[in-house]
């Protein structure tokens, strides 16, 4: 007797208790899924002319691309989404130091290319859906956004629309609407003319294509160039810590894939 009431104690308590144990084991963290614009299809002129104050030879020659219509990370992906991406099991666990800048809303740092494609394999596996990084052709229509001078908003470099560093390389700065030394929350300053923030400063993006020294070859259609030194990869758009002619919409830089700066960080695009 004294056996089963011990029995029926413990399933009571079982019953008591159980639900709750359920629930905070079904409690699975909050996935973020990056907020996207869509850009319509077109075609554009990629690359500069020697109209393009500071201009490099790698820019060259100009070209029409046609670019399809994507859907792209409205903001540089941010510590909030890189960090929910670790707390759910994915991109290795791996979580970049922010300097103490802080974390939130600012942009993810310390990523390397590699990195990002574990962010958009884990996010491709956790929404069913195909995300990726940018083509370099994706990436300058999108910042380009309809328009043929060398920054989105002129012909000249300006803080009141974009946190970049000082004229001389290389350093920080505040000046303007730009009030940062280091990287700037995500959405600081008015977008591009498709509704993107921080196309062009804050932090460098990576794009998917390999390096290549010029646009001899490079394909007409949007899609990646995946031809030439493939262990380096495209970088865009300048960042806190460069001087201004590095947001220019034309500007190319490629590095090696596996370096993590505190200039670096990464958007993503989903195929539609
Ligand atoms: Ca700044």
């Amino acid at each position: 007797m004294i056996k089963s009431r011990l029995v029926l104690m413990t399933l009571a308590a079982y019953c008591l208790y159980a639900p709750s144990t359920f629930a905070q084991k079904a409690a699975a963290p909050a996935i973020k899924i990056p907020e996207t614009v869509v850009i319509p299809a077109g075609q554009f002129m990629m690359g500069s002319t020697t109209a393009d104050r500071g201009r490099v030879n790698s820019e060259s020659p100009q070209h029409e691309v046609s670019i399809k219509s994507f859907a792209i990370g409205k903001y540089d992906v941010t510590f909030d989404e890189w960090d929910a991406c670790v707390a759910a099991g994915g991109c290795n666990g791996y979580r970049p130091d922010d300097r103490g800048w802080g974390r939130g809303n600012r942009p993810v740092i310390y990523v390397s290319w590699d990195d990002a494609q574990s962010y958009v394999k884990w996010l491709s596996g956790v929404t069913s859906q195909k995300w990726r990084l940018p083509t370099e052709a994706e990436w300058e229509y999108a910042t380009r956004a309809g328009t043929t001078r060398a920054y989105y908003w002129g012909d000249s470099a300006n803080h009141d629309h974009a946190n970049y560093g000082a004229d001389e390389c290389c350093q920080g700065v505040k000046l303007g609407k730009d009030q940062w030394i280091n990287t700037s929350p995500v959405g600081s300053f008015a977008p591009n003319p498709f509704g993107l923030y921080d196309m062009v400063g804050n932090v460098y993006q990576w794009v998917q294509d390999c390096a290549n020294d010029n646009y001899k070859g490079a394909p007409a259609d949007g899609s990646a160039w995946l031809a030439g030194e493939c262990g380096y990869r495209g970088l865009r758009g300048g960042s806190w810590y460069y001087f201004p002619e590095n947001l220019r919409s034309a500007m190319r830089l490629t590095l090696p894939l596996t370096l993590r700066f505190n200039f670096i960080g990464f958007r993503v695009v989903k195929d539609l």
